[in-house]
């Protein structure tokens, strides 16, 4: 061991270098254990001393332990600095930018345009006394065509234009039957709108096999054609405008004696038939009027499936009518194409809704 300090020395030029190059924490420990640890060179030496010729004891235990102290403090500098370099990467890489825009906020959505409609339709009504009522679209023939005077062989009960789904089961054609239902749970007066689906057989480009109906019905004693006409002017004039008139056709329904189509003076030509240019109106056709909605007096048959809760047809009278809202709300807005309210597509339906 004559070379003892010269070992020291070299040890001391090798870690130096090793501690100086290292690059993170965890070298630095693994180095830390090299150089220092219990089974290192140094260490060793250190521990050998007394077994050294005595000149060489303390030159070795002074050398070696300044290597040892300056290796301690080497390290001890170099683990500071990479912690600190380390905690700076970490700081600038998990930095938030709060100048940045936030996620694009949510849109409210809004009620389909037929819903919107018949919310409408509903409040002119609620505002005329008429209750609401809803049915269920699974229906019993009975209540569908039976009580409401189809003869058996109508047209409308044959399988081409009804949805049966057992024998006397049936997806409802209108929504009719809620209201004989709705006379036999409450007695006259009745006035009652009845909102909903109902179902034909029926597809092509103004036809789909569902739709959604708004039917009224008004049985009271002393009910006259002039009280239809009169809930019908006020409908039409809170739905297309203040200065509408309307127009009766006679008609044929099999629930109602008489029977009318109803009219509306054109809200685009304001019922000239022409505009501006002089050209004809392509809203009303030239005619001034355009078709809205059918209705008539309750034919005494069908208050006959419901004397027996009071209405007995020699003592009360009434008024019905229906319309369909698609076309309520196509003529309104002047929604082309009937298919657009049931497609989705967001590009049509953002443009409504409240
Ligand atoms: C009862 C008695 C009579 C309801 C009525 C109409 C005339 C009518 C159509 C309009 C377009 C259906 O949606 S549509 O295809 N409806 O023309 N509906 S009278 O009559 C009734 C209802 C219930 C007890």
């Amino acid at each position: 061991m004559s070379d003892a300090p010269a070992r020291l020395q070299e040890i001391r030029v090798e870690a130096e270098a090793a501690i100086a190059a290292a690059g993170s924490a965890a070298d630095l420990e693994q180095l830390r254990i090299a150089y220092l640890g219990r089974k290192a060179e140094l260490t060793t030496m250190l521990r050998g001393i007394k077994d050294l010729p005595a000149e060489q004891r303390g030159p070795v235990g002074k050398g070696g332990n300044e290597v040892k102290r300056a290796l301690e403090a080497q390290l001890a500098e170099r683990v500071g600095a990479l912690e600190a370099a380390e905690l700076d990467e970490r700081l600038r890489s998990d930095a938030v930018d709060v100048t940045l825009p936030g996620d694009p906020p949510q849109r409210p959505g809004h009620l389909h345009l037929i819903t919107e409609t018949r919310r409408e339709i509903e409040d002119v009504f609620l505002g005329l006394g008429f209750a609401v009522a809803e049915g269920t679209e699974v229906e019993y023939d009975y209540y569908n065509f039976t009580a409401l005077n189809h003869p058996p062989d109508h047209p409308a009960r044959m399988l081409q234009d009804t949805f049966y789904l057992a024998d006397e089961v049936l997806l409802r054609t209108h929504t009719s039957p809620m209201q004989i239902r709705a006379m036999e749970l409450q007695e006259p007066p009745i006035y009652v709108i009845v909102p909903g689906k109902v179902y034909r057989r029926d597809h092509d480009a103004t036809h789909t096999p569902m739709f959604h109906q708004i039917e009224g019905l008004a049985i009271d004693a002393d009910i006259t054609l002039a009280d239809l006409q009169g809930v019908l002017l006020e409908f039409v004039r809170a739905i297309f405008g203040a200065e509408r008139e309307i127009r009766l056709r006679p008609h044929y329904f099999p629930f109602t004696e008489p029977s009318v189509e109803v009219d509306v003076s054109c809200f685009k030509c304001g019922g000239n038939g022409y505009v501006a240019d002089g050209s004809h109106c392509n809203l009303c056709k030239g005619s001034g009027w355009i078709e809205i909605l059918g209705s008539g007096m309750v034919d005494p048959n069908v208050l006959g499936f419901v004397a027996g809760n009071g209405y007995d047809p020699a003592k009360v009278q009434g008024f019905a009518f229906g319309m369909g809202i698609e076309r309520i709300a196509m003529l309104r807005h002047g929604v082309p194409d009937l298919r657009l309210f049931f497609d989705n597509d967001v590009r049509f339906l953002e443009q409504f809704g409240s």
